[in-house]
């Protein structure tokens, strides 16, 4: 049976609230955690994912889980180790122990960040393309696909990991005109993530159907998503504001941007 009950971990940040805003159209009844409380939502959880029992906790009874919980760009090596390798293997084993069939989890461009990014006719970048983490951040996310793929194999728990490109109301650079995700494709596809049949471990890249697209949607489409988003609407925009990118620049070169320079850049 399709998925009703979902544990939303992250809630409370960029992505959890855009998703808890969008989810529910979909018949989902979201449970709701944070390391912070989530604004007006009083019966969300507070828990910190190294909390190994207040996570079991959160995810016994739930049909499934989307994570979204933990440290979203480049910090040091002790912060992502708790939030996102100890706690990823938390939610797993918690999911584990209650009997959680299925989790969808975000992983990131930045797991494969290094890989260059298509010029011209290049293909577009395949979901197996060899891992090239850019950062802490993206080797984080590698741990955490490796450890999905783990678990289907011996216990049976299935994952979607989703390799998010841009996931916010609008692009803001020209990078992100390749690789962004309308919210409202993002949810479109978490719900494909959550409904489609068997799916063991199935990576896919996350992104609407850009023109400017850098990698294939291919196992995305399989899971039966049809994105409707273009981000060629704000490209003249953000390209009269930041001119196209310069293929010199290595940060424009790679699928990670400025995740990709010692110290990365920000904003990307
Ligand atoms: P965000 O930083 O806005 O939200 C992350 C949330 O996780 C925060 O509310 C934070 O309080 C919570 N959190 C951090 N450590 C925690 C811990 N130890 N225990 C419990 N909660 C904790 O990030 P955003 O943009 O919402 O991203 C959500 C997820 O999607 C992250 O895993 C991120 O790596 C991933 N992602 C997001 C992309 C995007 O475009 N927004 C792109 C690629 C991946
Ligand atoms: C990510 O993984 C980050 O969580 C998000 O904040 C953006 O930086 C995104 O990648 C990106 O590459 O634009």
């Amino acid at each position: 049976p399709a998925p009703r009950t979902v544990l939303l971990t992250g809630a409370a940040g960029g992505l959890g609230t855009l998703m808890r805003g969008l989810l529910p159209e979909y018949g989902y009844d979201l449970r709701l955690l944070d390391l912070r409380p989530v604004d007006g939502e009083p019966e969300s959880i507070v828990a910190d994912l190294t909390d190994k029992d207040a996570v079991r906790e959160a995810v016994r009874g739930v049909d499934a889980i989307i994570h979204l919980a933990g440290i979203s760009l480049e910090a040091p090596f002790e912060k992502i180790l708790g939030a996102n390798i100890e706690g990823t293997y938390h939610l797993y084993e918690a999911a584990r122990e209650e009997g959680v069939g299925r989790i969808v989890f975000a992983s990131s461009n930045h797991a494969v960040g290094y890989t260059p990014r298509p010029v011209g006719d290049d293909p577009l970048i395949p979901v197996d393309t060899p891992r090239r983490p850019d950062t802490f951040y993206g080797l984080s996310k590698c741990f955490g696909e490796d450890l999905a793929q783990l678990y289907w194999d011996k216990h049976g728990l299935e994952t979607v990991s989703v390799r998010i490109g841009s996931c916010f109301p609008e692009p803001t650079s020209v990078r992100m005109l390749s690789v962004w995700m309308s919210p409202a494709d993002g949810a479109r596809l978490f719900h494909a993530a959550l409904t489609a049949e068997d799916v063991g471990h199935t990576v896919v890249h996350g992104s609407s159907a850009n023109t400017r697209l850098w990698w294939d949607l291919g196992s995305a489409r399989a899971l039966g998503y049809d994105p409707q988003d273009d981000s060629e609407r704000y490209a003249g925009k953000l390209v009269a504001e930041q001119g196209e990118l310069d293929p010199d620049n290595p940060a424009h070169a790679r699928l990670g941007g400025h995740f990709v320079t010692d110290p990365p850049i920000w904003p990307y």
